[in-house]
């Protein structure tokens, strides 16, 4: 075992340079080329990668140090290494500090200099056309990266071209500023179509007379990023996996995310966008702890439940409505941002089907007219809906399959045996679910009562968190309201949801005649990870037969 010092290299400049991150702690095992600590002078940051793979045992330097070239970094523990090899490690490193931090320098000497010989040379207006797109004709503009007025980089995205096969990011052949752009989100588009306008600076100006040659440097650059490109590939699974690799690999290059190489490369392996992440670096450059933070937190949930997720839901490009006439912009309330939320959660993630039945609810409905009158002295208002829940309870615990949660992390299914049911409840400030636990053990007097406690609750606002969790399925009643049928979106983590719509009389053939049945549409919702369609199809006729003969709840 030997021990090794890690040097600062040569960094090609000559002033100390300030330690803004270490990148490793006492007793990590690193690899050889893996970076110990960023350095930043005042025109470039500079990975310095370790000499040697081993076991750092002692860490020299602290953020906020000032180092020059030769000054130790760290000790290593190597077993391969020799003593004193750190002098020698640090000439192997120079090259590869001075290389990155050539890549790295964003701001430094290449910017003067292309500045100045823009002066020099003097600016020139250029034409950017889409470049050859592998034979594509009217491919979509899904993205426009740039602004009118930004000044950009060579080889800076100007804009995205999704295809149904790939998505492209299309290059500008030129440093400078954009001063139009001639497309937007939509169009479609093809080779040579013009792109935008630009003052290309000085020597990087290419001619713009042929669009064709002079777009010819840039296939290359296109095919790398869209891999094979619209070549005739039709394999669903192959253009669908291309298409992901693109969005990752543009993600990594998206916005301005001011990031190392390594950390980088930690965020293209994630497939993250790395300007999502709120660096806590110096001058906000994000650190692979930023990035290892922002991924637990999204993974555990607490990224979608925080309001400001809402955000990070994907947007549909908005128009700027007050062209078309006034508006107002008002900023969603919490349980607005929470409902969307929740919508988009398990509209994307659960592969719903809806499964419509009606249930002929005409005795049922004699029934409760001649309990009214009870139900007044009682001071409960009874609606179909406590009848419901019991036919509802009923089913489930008949079809236990409806009274699950899926885990497809652990790839495990969870049966209740309890039935706590859910009911949708409009209030002024939005929609909100109540629970009512053990539904099967309650009386339809019960229920009502229950129903009409939750429902004031929900509307004043006072129902706790505690009345609005450990549901097992839920019912979304707009029978007072009217429609004939809609496809309610199930209630994750529950796997299933009925939507009651409003009764209505209906002429129905009884073998010899018409006769009129109040006929109630039902609309139930369901995961089709856990449940079968068969298992659907029975779920709402047993409901049906239930609610349409109330003795059937006796067995
Ligand atoms: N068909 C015909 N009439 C119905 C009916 C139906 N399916 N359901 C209820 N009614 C009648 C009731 O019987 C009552 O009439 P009577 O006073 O003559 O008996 C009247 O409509 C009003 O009922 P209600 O709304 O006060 O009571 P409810 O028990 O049916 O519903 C509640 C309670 C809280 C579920 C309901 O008020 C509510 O908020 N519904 C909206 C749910 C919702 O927003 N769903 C959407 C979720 S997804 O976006």
């Amino acid at each position: 075992m030997a021990n090794i010092e890690v040097t600062v290299p040569d960094l090609g400049v000559d002033e100390a340079v300030e330690v803004i991150e270490i990148c490793v702690e006492v007793g990590q095992t690193i690899e050889k080329e893996e970076p110990v600590a960023v350095l930043e002078s005042d025109k470039a940051t500079m990975e310095i990668p370790s000499s040697e793979g081993g076991t750092v045992s002692e860490i020299l330097i602290s953020v906020g140090d000032k180092v020059s070239q030769g000054d130790k970094l760290l000790l290593l523990e190597s077993e391969a290494g020799t003593k004193g090899g750190g002098s020698n490690a640090s000439s192997e490193t120079e090259t590869k500090a001075k290389t990155e931090n050539r890549a790295e320098d964003e701001t430094s000497e290449t910017e003067a200099q292309e500045t100045s010989t823009a002066a020099e040379e003097g600016d020139k207006e250029v034409d950017v056309f889409v470049p050859d797109i592998g034979g594509a004709e009217q491919v979509e503009v899904i993205e426009i990266s740039v602004s009118e007025g930004d000044e950009i980089e060579t080889e800076q995205t100007v804009l995205v071209l999704e295809s149904d096969k790939a998505t492209m990011e299309i290059p500008s052949p030129n440093a400078g500023k954009i001063k139009q752009i001639k497309v937007k989100v939509g169009d479609q588009v093809a080779e040579g179509d013009l792109i935008a306008i630009m003052t290309a600076r000085g020597s990087s100006a290419e001619d713009s007379s042929s669009p064709k040659d002079k777009d010819k440097d840039r296939e290359a650059t296109i095919s790398e990023t869209a891999s094979t490109p619209l070549s005739g590939d039709d394999d669903p699974i192959r253009a669908a996996k291309r298409s992901e690799a693109d969005a990752i690999d543009r993600s990594a290059h998206s916005g301005h995310a001011h990031a190392g190489p390594a950390v980088r490369k930690l965020a293209r392996e994630l497939g993250l966008d790395l300007s999502l992440v709120e660096g806590s670096g110096r001058k906000g450059r994000v650190l692979k702890d930023d990035v290892k933070a922002y991924v637990k937190n999204r993974l555990s949930g607490d990224g979608l439940s925080a309001g400001n997720s809402v955000a990070a839901l994907q947007q549909v490009p908005l128009p700027d409505f007050s062209v078309f006439g006034d508006t107002n912009v008002e900023a969603m309330d919490k349980l607005q941002k929470m409902t969307a939320l929740n919508m988009q959660r398990s509209w994307s993630t659960v592969p719903h089907v809806t499964q419509f039945d009606e249930a002929d609810i005409t005795d049922l409905e004699s029934f409760r007219k001649s309990k009214k009158a009870e139900a007044e002295k009682l001071g409960v208002k009874l609606t179909p809906l406590p009848f419901i829940l019991k036919a509802c309870a009923h089913a489930l615990e008949k079809y236990p399959q409806f009274n699950v949660s899926l885990d497809m992390a652990a790839q495990t299914l969870i049966q209740k045996k309890y039935i706590h049911i859910g009911i949708a409840v409009d209030t002024p400030a939005g929609l909100v679910v109540p629970v009512l636990r053990d539904v099967d053990k309650k009386t339809v007097w019960q229920l009502a009562e229950e129903c009409q406690v939750l429902a004031a609750k929900a509307r004043d606002r006072k129902l706790k968190p505690a009345d609005m969790q450990g549901g097992c399925f839920t019912i979304s009643s707009l029978g007072s309201i009217g429609g004939t049928a809609f496809t309610p979106i199930v209630n994750a983590p529950e796997v299933a949801i009925l939507g009651v719509s409003r009764a209505e009389y209906q002429p129905k053939y009884n073998g010899s005649e018409f006769e009129p049945r109040l006929m109630l549409p039902l609309s139930l919702s369901y995961d089709h990870r856990a449940v079968n369609g068969v298992d659907g199809a029975k779920f709402t006729s047993h409901l049906a037969s239930v609610l349409a003969d109330i003795r059937e709840l006796l067995f």
